[in-house]
């Protein structure tokens, strides 16, 4: 559960869970990720939630609970909660405590009547989210939930339903398109998702001790298409022995830490999954190229209707 013992564990089995990218450092280099030209990911879901924010708002209704899982930066829920009437709470929940500090006062400078209570908490675990205070509505963007296997996914989507009380949840996916394009998204010309992947060695030498010599180590993104999948890993470029808390690790050249699935799906498949984890599939809205996709989800089941008090 904590950095430290499950890093040395993904050490042994050669592969590393992603949410270990975002320390303070690393939710940074995120935000440029997010600003690059290559990485379309983030540009069309601001685009969507930007022109369908109205149709958003219409079935969110007044006086909403907003809980977003993995909240980093706070652009995209701006989006939306501009476009609510009198939203009562916004419930940020991010691994990163340091980051989500920072989000909140802005967002409490800048919305006067909303509740803002962050919870740093890594919600891939359990959560204790506060009784809601309205009708809650999970935001989950970005496509993080490609960062899970499938059947993984599934499970995330189940416990988000339970933790929403009812609500419904508004999630952003990536799309299946030409893998030329997740390549590019995946290598970006400037180095920054490679800094962003070895991030994690980093944050390892700083947080552990350890001896990583980030030059040894080379950034390796691909589309592996029978998998739908863009995997990350990084590969060490020589022979090399490093130390992590009075431990050592060996690795030869070509030796592989896989750090990142990211898995891509069609509008039909993402749907088929959420309807396996007791959702009832609503609205789709994409772009144009059908790039990326927002889906509205109730869960399945006749469920109340939202009250007024
Ligand atoms: C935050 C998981 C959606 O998979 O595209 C970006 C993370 N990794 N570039 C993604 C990421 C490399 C991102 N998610």
């Amino acid at each position: 559960m904590n950095f430290h013992e499950d890093f040395v564990a993904g050490l042994r089995e050669r592969r590393i869970a992603p949410k270990w990218f975002y320390d303070a450092e690393g939710s940074r280099l995120f935000e440029r990720i997010c600003e690059l030209p290559e990485y379309y990911p983030t540009r069309t879901e601001l685009a969507l939630l930007d022109r369908h924010a109205d149709e958003f708002a219409a079935r969110i209704g007044p006086g909403a609970e907003i809980v977003e899982f993995g909240a980093g930066a706070s652009v995209k829920v701006r989006l939306l909660l501009q476009a609510l009437e009198a939203p009562r709470r916004f419930v940020p929940v991010d691994i990163s405590g340091e980051h989500l500090a920072e989000a909140a006062a802005a967002l409490r400078a800048d919305f006067p009547g909303l509740a803002v209570e962050p919870l740093a908490a890594d919600f891939t675990a359990s959560l204790a989210l506060p009784p809601p205070v309205g009708r809650r509505i999970g935001f989950f963007p970005g496509s993080s939930i490609g960062n899970f296997e499938p059947d993984e996914a599934c499970a995330l989507l189940a416990r988000f339903r339970r933790w929403l009380d009812g609500g419904a949840l508004l999630i952003g996916v990536d799309l299946i398109k030409e893998p030329a394009l997740l390549h590019a998204a995946y290598n970006d010309a400037r180095g920054v998702t490679a800094a962003f992947n070895r991030n994690l060695l980093a944050r390892a030498n700083r947080e552990l001790g350890a001896d990583f010599d980030l030059s040894a180590w080379a950034h390796a993104a691909f589309y592996h298409p029978p998998l739908r999948r863009i995997e990350m890993h990084l590969v060490s470029r020589r022979r090399q022995a490093v130390c992590v808390a009075g431990e050592v690790f060996e690795f030869d050249e070509g030796d592989s830490l896989h750090t990142e699935n990211s898995y891509k799906y069609s509008v039909d498949g993402f749907r088929a999954l959420a309807r396996r984890a007791g959702f009832e599939p609503g609205p789709v809205w994409t772009d144009a190229a059908r790039r990326f996709s927002l889906h509205w989800l109730e869960p399945a089941g006749g469920v109340s209707e939202r009250t007024s008090g």
